[in-house]
């Protein structure tokens, strides 16, 4: 970061370096800055003295739709830190600050402000501001962050900063891990959406806004099912409405796994045709993009391993010959559970696994229900393979019932360790208790946090949090 000590030893003279920062400062201030349509930021200096200023921020939704969580990250020269702050939580890490709204400003209609002040100890001004993981003056979708208009992300450089996808870029496999595009491994956690045959409604602008940006979870599960009135019904319209899905979380800077919500009939054959069309458009429209992964049968069951994997042996060339390097995730004998709930386990996949590259296999647990036996299944696959938990949940099987986190939480621990990605079922108002949010919460367009939330829903945003 500007280092300004550098300037005392002979570099540019001070007077440089501040002219500098204040050319920043104005820019941010001009007038055409603060008119760009979309999300921005904007930092005054309102008094300064011997060595510290105050400055307010104003943030501006000039988007159509409603922001329910913002965030601006300033960094300031070293020397300078921020003493006190109003109407915004702040953390820091080195150099840089993070300002989030509070429940009375965090949520901005279109055309609204919202603002927050502090007092700087040192005189250095901001160098560099995003909002929602873009500049504060490019006017950025609320999404922002891969919105129109957004620099092309930088992965790596910022690390802690940013989106998701542009904390970590193109991921993919290796060894027994999920990693970044660096090859370093790397954790993604989040959501699981309901069939969107049913709960549609809960995925609109403003709950994936909260999901990105308050709940802050990496990545979306998008659950697509077959039967029960899903895909089959109706192919080209949830094939439409899941590129609209995709996009609006590719906006948003999350992951995003494309579910297909196999379950009854449980062997993943019956559905192959209507899988390679779906696949083959899924995989040839997104190909470029690099936050996108394919889970190719949500719960097999009730067929064998050598049936499964044949199942993938087909589906797999499909989505390669249009989208050759990303991530495909593989369901499990015994819905997905690893072969656990029909008398097998891990050590059957490893001996005769998928004959495919960057890929992974999936597992699905529900904390009430499953017990050691499913936790040991875990911990002896993610030794084998790589694995990623596509659904769990803290209650029963059923999606209902009552919770039991103690349990959960050890699965959470043993995901956190060895860094097994995971999404929570589910994003949606269904009244059993696995559904995150309280019935009529979403035809109510939210509020996507505090009373609109059940125990699980608590519970899981909590941990996206932390
Ligand atoms: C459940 C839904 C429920 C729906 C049922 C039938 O919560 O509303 O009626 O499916 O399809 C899974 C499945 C997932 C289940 C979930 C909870 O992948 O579709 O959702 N579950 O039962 N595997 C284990 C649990």
């Amino acid at each position: 970061m500007a280092k300004s000590p550098a300037a005392r030893k002979g570099g540019p003279p001070v007077a440089v370096a501040v002219t500098a920062a204040l050319a920043l400062l104005i820019a941010l201030l001009s007038p055409g800055v603060a008119q760009a349509a979309g999300l921005t930021a904007t930092v005054t200096k309102e008094s300064s003295w011997d060595n510290g200023y105050s400055a307010s921020v104003t943030v501006r939704n000039d988007t159509s739709s409603t922001v329910s969580q913002w965030e601006v990250v300033l960094t300031l020269p070293g020397g300078t830190t921020v003493a006190q702050v109003w109407n915004a939580q702040h953390t820091s890490s080195g150099n840089s600050h993070t300002f989030t709204g509070v429940s009375w400003n965090s949520t901005i209609p279109p055309g609204g402000t919202a603002s927050f002040g502090f007092i700087a100890s040192g005189s250095g001004e901001p160098t560099h501001c995003t909002i929602n993981g873009a500049p504060c003056d490019e006017g950025s979708e609320p999404g922002g962050p891969g919105g129109p208009g957004t620099p092309s992300p930088d992965p790596g450089t910022q690390p802690g900063t940013g989106t998701p996808v542009e904390r970590y870029g193109k991921v993919q496999v290796c060894g027994t891990q999920l990693c970044d595009e660096h090859g370093n491994p790397v954790q993604l956690r989040g959501m699981s959406t309901h069939g969107i045959q049913w709960f549609d409604h809960c995925l609109t602008d403003s709950s994936l806004d909260a999901l990105a940006y308050d709940w802050k979870a990496d990545i979306i599960r998008l659950s697509m099912y077959i039967q029960e009135d899903g895909y089959e019904t109706n192919p080209r319209g949830f094939t439409d409405r899941m590129h609209q899905l995709i996009d609006m979380a590719t906006a948003r800077g999350l992951y995003v796994i494309v579910d297909w919500h196999i379950l009854t009939p449980g062997d993943p054959h019956y559905n192959l045709d209507r899988a390679k069309t779906f696949f083959a458009e899924i995989a040839q429209r997104h190909a470029s993009k690099t936050n996108v992964l394919y889970e190719i049968a949500n719960e097999p069951n009730g067929v064998s391993w050598a049936s499964i994997k044949s199942y993938a042996e087909e589906v797999i060339p499909v989505i390669r010959q249009r989208d050759p390097d990303s991530v495909i995730i593989v369901g499990t004998r015994g819905w997905s559970s690893l072969g656990v709930s029909e008398g097998s386990g891990p050590a059957e996949i490893a001996a005769n696994p998928v004959n495919a590259s960057n890929i992974m296999y999936a597992f699905h647990f529900y904390a009430a229900s499953h017990r050691d036996n499913y936790l040991n299944a875990l911990r002896e696959a993610s030794e084998l393979f790589p694995v990623f938990v596509t659904e769990f949940g803290t209650e029963t099987y059923t999606g209902d019932g009552a919770n039991d986190f103690q349990m959960a939480d050890r699965y959470i621990d043993l995901m956190a360790e060895r860094k097994i990605g995971w999404t929570k079922w589910n994003y949606s108002d269904d009244f059993r208790s696995g559904a995150v949010f309280q019935p009529g919460t979403c035809a109510s367009g939210g509020p996507w946090s505090g009373s609109s939330l059940k125990a699980s829903g608590q519970w899981v945003r909590s941990k996206l949090q932390s």
